[in-house]
């Protein structure tokens, strides 16, 4: 059976890097962002496309069998850089898929979208959304227009509010959060095959002790995590430098981007 063929954007970036070997066991890649793919593999194609010119990202879905949306601003910034990449971006991309007929989207949403809620809560895929930045805004936008897409046009389309996809959780919060490259590709995978989905939310994390997401709809569409943070906790909490003494940033599930402004991530 031939591999479908799968367009992943932002495909430069931190997490994409991290998840395409493992992509590539199952999927052909068709590789897109603003500038070629500098370590393209060369089983691997490269379409780049600015996600603001819309014409670039229609030839970049045209042809695929799905879609993994990793494109866009991945921290919080300026409105100015926000607007263009993670809204009028995504509208692109969804708008593509559409015309083009592609039925399939993973979209990578953020635990910035419901940053606000706080530490001592357990929240599920269900709970209004509380985004602690510009950049949690953009990506409710995105969660909405994956329900928009999914229920008017009959595309399926999963969300997932992903934690922080590293080898390793980095800090106290990470525990919490920490998603491992494995755990992300199999969510990812089921967005692409699970029959039956309209839009769904996820949380992108693994099967950490520490969680403060229910994540069972993921659970219920087919998901086992592998990992646990916990294995790296003793390491992790020994050389964390401990809370920052702001209440905004310590109780928050957001961490600092509940206090950044535009200057960037964390
Ligand atoms: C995110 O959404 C960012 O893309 C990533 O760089 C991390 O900062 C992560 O959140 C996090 O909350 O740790």
């Amino acid at each position: 059976m031939t591999m479908k063929l799968i367009l992943l954007t932002g495909a430069a970036g931190g997490a994409a890097r991290m998840i395409r070997p493992l992509l590539r066991e199952t999927y052909r890649l068709r590789l897109s962002d603003r500038a070629p793919v500098a370590d393209r593999h060369p089983d691997e194609e490269d379409v780049p496309a600015d996600l603001t010119d819309a014409e670039a990202v229609a030839r970049a879905v045209e042809g695929v069998d799905g879609i993994v949306h990793f494109g866009g601003f991945s921290v919080e910034g300026p409105w100015e850089a926000i607007l263009p990449a993670n809204i009028e971006g995504t509208y692109n991309l969804y708008e593509a898929a559409r015309q083009a007929g592609v039925r399939r989207i993973v979209f990578a949403s953020s635990n910035h979208a419901v940053g606000f809620y706080r530490r001592d809560q357990t929240i599920g895929d269900n709970v209004t959304p509380l985004p602690d930045s510009r950049y949690g805004v953009s990506k409710v936008f995105g969660e909405a227009l994956g329900s928009l897409y999914g229920h008017k046009y009959g595309m399926e389309i999963l969300s997932i509010r992903i934690g922080n996809v590293l080898d390793r959780p980095v800090d106290a919060r990470r525990l919490a959060i920490w998603i491992s490259p494995r755990d992300l590709v199999q969510l990812i995978g089921i967005g692409l095959e699970r029959p039956g989905i309209r839009h769904e939310i996820v949380y992108g994390v693994s099967g950490n002790t520490r969680s403060w997401w229910d994540n069972s709809n993921a659970h219920r569409l087919g998901y086992r995590p592998q990992d646990d943070s916990e294995v790296f906790a003793e390491a992790v909490l020994a050389a964390d430098p401990g809370p920052s003494g702001d209440d905004v940033i310590d109780l928050h599930q957001g961490g600092p981007f509940c206090r950044l402004e535009a200057g960037g991530g964390a």
